[in-house]
């Protein structure tokens, strides 16, 4: 009898297919992925492999970037419902209408939107490269609209002495993350840094000793001679962490960061959507070939 994994395995090779999964995945299914990272480079991987089928492991918007690149492949989505409550919170018509306020402004989105969304904008940004990006792409742009994260874009503004226009949006995961939090931890373990990741509240980020993106916070703990480490983002990371460097404690600075839509995705529903070929993502034609100039230019922003 073959187990699920060497179901999914066998499929893989049959159907030349490569599963990418987010560095919040649940560690079974990091554990079966042929790659695993932040959106950008997800996006990246996708764009280079030569494979017919991504499984993409992860929320809409990144599967949907992903197609926009590499729009010759099929890209499936194994739980359908996997959204970004954050994504969710601007649409194309709400972006125009700030638009239509600001004419002049140049157009910042976070990766974590729609592509109706990415559809309206000059450029789009992780938060491995958003700093970078408004500081040499956007250096002569008067405005900036920087949406839909407001916490983000206040992290960005401290790091670029610029302001922004900015939406109201937040991940209600990381906003569960509170300054409480990081002083019970740090008083618990008085050796340890605390890394937070810009989407927590700038209470949060002001406590860090480092604020990175997700692969910056992989590089970082890595590198830091620091042994403990308070992790300030979803818990899903410490899997890869602990795996990349078994030899250091993590601390998830709360139990209560989960991403409930990152973890719906689970080995059944990967072995299920290469059986099925479900669930696919593509987005509309028209939609695709607008939204593909701003991620392009941020492919081409790697940290
Ligand atoms: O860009 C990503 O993958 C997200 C959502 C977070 C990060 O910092 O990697
Ligand atoms: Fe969206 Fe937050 Fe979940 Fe990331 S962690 S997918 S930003 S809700």
């Amino acid at each position: 009898m073959e187990n699920i994994i060497q179901k999914i395995q066998k499929l893989k090779r049959k159907r030349q297919a490569v599963i990418l999964a987010h560095n919040y995945q649940r560690p079974e299914v990091q554990d079966i992925a042929d790659f695993v990272g932040d959106s950008l480079g997800l996006s990246i991987q996708a764009a280079s492999t030569d494979a017919k089928v991504i499984v993409f492991c992860g929320v809409h918007f990144m599967a949907e970037t992903a197609k926009i690149f590499s729009p010759e492949k099929t890209v499936l989505l194994p739980d359908p419902d996997a959204g970004c409550p954050m994504a969710d919170m601007i649409t194309g018509e709400q972006l125009r209408e700030l638009k239509a306020r600001h004419p002049g402004a140049k157009v910042l989105c976070y990766v974590n939107t729609s592509a109706e969304v990415k559809a309206e904008c000059d450029l789009c940004c992780t938060s491995a490269n958003a700093v970078t990006m408004v500081r040499e792409v956007l250096k002569g742009a008067k405005e900036i609209i920087f949406a839909p994260d407001q916490y983000l874009a206040a992290y960005v503004a401290e790091q670029t002495g610029r302001s922004f226009i900015t939406w109201h949006g937040f991940c209600p995961t990381h906003a569960k993350i509170l300054p409480e939090d990081v002083e019970r931890e740090k008083a618990l373990h008085p050796n340890a840094v605390f890394i937070a990741h810009p989407e927590c509240r700038p209470a949060v980020t002001h406590l860090a000793d480092k604020v990175a993106s997700t692969e910056g916070m992989c590089r970082y703990v890595q590198e830091t001679p620091a042994t403990e480490i308070i992790v300030g983002t979803e818990v899903g990371i410490i899997h890869r962490m602990k795996k990349e460097n078994p030899e250091k404690v993590f601390y998830p600075v709360s139990e209560l960061a989960v991403c409930p839509n990152m973890k719906r995705t689970t080995l059944e529903k990967v072995l299920w959507s290469l059986e099925d070929n479900v669930h696919e993502v593509n987005p509309p034609a028209e939609i695709a070939r607008r939204a593909y100039a701003s991620i392009e230019r941020m492919l081409n922003y790697r940290p």
